[in-house]
């Protein structure tokens, strides 16, 4: 077992005192995830969120060549990202602040939130130098030398099937590396990754002095050297043991050789990493005593911008991927190994369900039947009976994660083809929303009695429609969370509790606003339908996957 590295260095103790007592209630929360980096800021005094902003990959850096965040690749298992694209996008993302005339000196503190599980590889000079641009430099130029690989893997990668194998082997089986870790080895989860890397290209992994996920990645360019991983992040990379908190050998040894050597160290999600980077106090007029807290995953930090980092309340955002996590009363590791559980960044651990298959699968209907957001929210719910005249289907767009399902591009249907193929698609819009309902209750059995409500989060989870689906196939009341930028808001908020030390409940009451008029209570018929259905929904399913 490694030992945990100089913790003191990064004590969230330990901040130096500030200039003046009254800038210290702005903090700054920032969400690099797949397709955009958001920025949420928050000031603890007043209760607001002040701004907010956000920077989409696609279409204000094309220059990347990532409409949707990742690189093209003939492969449809492969999915990579840029990382300079990342970096530009941050120094974008100040720029526009500056422009929009947010007063960067004004920032007590920052934290942030990324994509989980993808990792960025560095090489020697990164390690030595850090990664701090010279005057005339931008993030991305500085970035080019230090990078050990052009590409990062995401967790939309599905192309470690053979190395989950081995690792789950070398352990002595999935159950092993589930108990070690909260999760089996999972295809985008980083120590698969990693290995796939080490046998394909052994010379670049040679090369890799230090090895990053997208969070602490991001973190470190704020702070000019190579920032921690914090526990929560940590935990989805099959490396961690989630129960000593420290790095696996164990796990380290089946995944890739000397792979200790390359990893950041690991510390609690409160810890403050330190100050940021001379680079952006003298490029934005940042303070030089803005403090900087170790970033976390995105659904870890989401947990705590809806208000659920306390066990009671389940949380479903649909996002690109949709995810399905709450807050751990008691320990429960899923069986069927598609569940994780993760360390929760407000104490404690959380389950997490990731499904594929969300805004992407809801987006490709809509194109496939040219509707609006309306149209799709409106006319196909109203349009047809809840449990779809039996017709049912397996949301399939893409290759799955939950179930794991590859080379996939197709729904499967079972019923009446006029759903699936139907001229106005409107059969299909509620087969696939009932589908993804369905298969969220199905998958997050493992955790334990069915929760009473659960909190919507997410683009999607403006659609009336979709709510009631989710509140008749729970049987739960739906609270729908007004922040669409979950993550960005956790951020904001796991930095003024580290720094400011504002208690989580403080935090919640402040900024968690809940209309409880939106919330949406289930129907009894319409579930004891949702009931009978879930029963065909596992059989269609295991027919399929086995
Ligand atoms: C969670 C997961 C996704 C990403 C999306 O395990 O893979 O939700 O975190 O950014």
């Amino acid at each position: 077992m490694i030992k945990l590295g100089m913790l003191q260095n990064f004590c969230h103790c330990c901040a130096p005192s500030k200039e003046s007592d009254d800038n210290m209630s702005k903090f700054l929360g920032l969400d690099s995830s797949t397709q955009s980096l958001t920025a949420n800021l928050i000031d603890t005094k007043t209760g607001d969120s002040l701004y907010r902003t956000s920077i989409n990959y696609g279409q204000e850096l094309p220059e990347y060549k990532s409409p949707f965040g990742f690189l093209d690749n003939p492969d449809i298992l492969v999915k990579q990202s840029d990382p300079l694209l990342w970096a530009a996008a941050l120094d974008r993302l100040f720029h526009k602040m500056q422009d929009d005339g947010v007063r960067l000196d004004d920032i007590a503190g920052i934290s942030g939130s990324g994509q989980q599980h993808g990792t960025v590889y560095l090489n020697r000079k990164f390690r030595t130098e850090g990664c701090i641009p010279q005057p005339g430099e931008d993030l991305a130029t500085m970035l080019k030398s230090r990078l050990a690989r052009p590409v990062a893997p995401i967790w939309m990668d599905s192309s470690t099937f053979d190395e989950c194998r081995e690792i789950n082997k070398l352990l002595g089986g999935a159950e092993e590396v589930r108990r070690l870790t909260g999760s089996a080895a999972t295809e985008r989860f980083s120590g698969p990754q990693i290995r796939r890397f080490a046998k394909l290209e052994p010379d670049k992994y040679h090369d890799t002095a230090v090895i990053h996920l997208v969070s602490s990645f991001m973190c470190s360019l704020l702070l000019g050297h190579s920032a921690p991983i914090d526990y929560g992040d940590g935990s989805g990379m099959n490396l961690m043991n989630i129960q000593k908190m420290c790095w696996e050998n164990s796990m380290l040894e089946a995944t890739a050789p000397n792979l200790a050597v390359k990893l950041p160290s690991l510390v609690d999600s409160r810890t403050i990493a330190g100050q940021i980077s001379e680079y952006f106090v003298r490029e934005y007029g940042f303070r030089k005593d803005t403090m900087v807290t170790v970033w976390s995953g995105d659904n870890l930090n989401s947990l705590i911008g809806v208000g659920c980092w306390n066990p009671g309340t389940a949380v479903i955002s649909l996002g690109t991927s949709d995810t399905y996590f709450a807050a751990m009363r008691k320990g429960a590791l899923d069986p069927e190994g598609y569940g994780h559980v993760m360390v929760n960044p407000a104490g404690g651990y959380a389950s997490l369900i990731c499904f594929k298959n969300g805004s992407l699968a809801r987006n490709k209907v809509r194109e496939q039947y040219n509707m609006t957001w309306q149209d799709f929210d409106v006319r196909a719910f109203a349009g047809t009976p809840v449990g779809n005249h039996g017709n049912m289907m397996l949301p399939y767009y893409t290759s799955e994660i939950t179930p794991l399902v590859l080379n996939v591009e197709k729904p499967v249907c079972e019923g009446s083809d006029i759903f699936c193929s139907g001229e106005d698609g409107i059969g299909t819009v509620r087969a696939l929303v009932e589908a993804q309902a369905l298969t969220m209750r199905l998958h997050s059995q493992w955790i334990g009695a069915r929760p009473k409500t659960l909190r919507l989060t997410g683009g999607a989870s403006r659609s009336a429609g979709i709510c009631r689906v989710m509140s008749d196939v729970f049987g739960a009341v739906v609270e729908r969370s007004p922040v669409c930028d979950s993550g960005a808001l956790g951020a904001a908020m796991r930095a003024a509790n580290s720094q400011d030390k504002i208690s989580w409940k403080d935090l919640t009451a402040k900024f968690v606003i809940k209309d409880d008029s939106l919330a949406v209570h289930p129907i009894k018929e319409n579930t004891a339908i949702y009931d009978e259905m879930l029963i065909r929904y596992k059989e269609l399913e295991q027919s399929i996957v086995g």
